[in-house]
């Protein structure tokens, strides 16, 4: 590979960082509303931080590919339609994943930023500005979080563990989501819905929480820390490819629940 897993990597942080570093600087503008749906919003900002980490990618590899949360579908295809294809690299940026809870002022909330091949991250940072938090992988070392090893849980039992999750009230199958966290928190210690799916799974990397479960959610909300995850000695599955571009049904784990967390997803996807 023509560019080293460090170069990578320290791009990543770079982007990450810059792209945190924005919206911390712009307190007053987290209210700036481009457009909202029924259950969630895109905030300029989002745009804005999105375009700063671009730049710093594209300054250093000019000719890789760039996927963002921001990009419209048409945006992604005509970027690598005339993207210089060169590259088989791609970039997945979430500018501020946890917008909702940035938007009320609320700290949890993250920048991320990985870089994958064929699908599969290579290197990827996760940067939480307001608890000044950087987590890290690459595939070839273990994770960090400010430099210093991250290791996931050791609880194998799933009364004992922390589950962490999101609403997604998208309906992307028949099973209501509801049914299935209503499920899950009678069977795991504590359930908790903290609204960053990125902060989750560096949660479970750090041995904070054992398990993260989303029904529906993007590609960019988990390229970065799904690596993070695997590096800290964790798990984590796709368990569907759902019917909109770049979103799945995704768990991540501490690995020693792994099998009995699946088993419990696939009994309530039964019915
Ligand atoms: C959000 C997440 C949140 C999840 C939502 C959404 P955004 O990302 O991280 O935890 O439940 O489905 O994807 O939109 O703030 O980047």
């Amino acid at each position: 590979m023509q560019s080293s897993l460090n170069d990578l990597l320290d791009c990543a942080i770079e982007a990450a960082r810059a792209a945190g570093s924005h919206a911390t600087e712009n307190p007053y503008r987290r209210t700036d509303i481009d457009s909202s749906t029924a259950h969630d919003i895109k905030l300029h900002l989002d745009r804005e931080c999105q375009e700063i980490a671009t730049e710093v990618i594209l300054s250093r590899f000019p000719d890789h590919n760039i996927l963002g949360e921001e990009d419209s579908p048409e945006a992604v295809n005509s970027k690598s339609e005339i993207g210089n294809q060169k590259s088989s690299l791609e970039w997945v940026i979430d500018p501020i994943d946890g917008t909702v809870n940035f938007f009320h002022g609320l700290p949890l909330w993250c920048s991320s930023v990985a870089v994958r091949l064929k699908g599969e991250s290579l290197a990827g940072a996760v940067f939480a500005p307001e608890s000044d938090l950087l987590y890290t992988a690459t595939t070839e070392c273990a994770s960090t979080v400010n430099g210093e090893p991250i290791h996931v849980s050791e609880i194998d039992r799933v009364d004992e563990a922390m589950l962490l999750t999101g609403l997604n009230l998208k309906k992307d199958g028949d099973v209501s989501v509801f049914d299935t966290v209503r499920m899950l928190s009678e069977t795991f210690r504590k359930t908790r819905i903290l609204g960053s799916a990125a902060l989750d799974m560096c949660r479970v990397a750090s041995g904070q929480a054992e398990a993260y479960w989303e029904a529906g959610i993007y590609t960019w909300d988990i390229a970065a820390a799904e690596l993070i995850v695997r590096q800290a000695g964790g798990r984590t599955c796709v368990i569907e490819q759902l019917g909109e571009p770049h979103r799945v049904s995704f768990m991540a784990t501490n690995d020693r629940l792994h099998g009995a967390f699946r088993d419990l997803l696939k009994a309530s996807a039964q019915g």
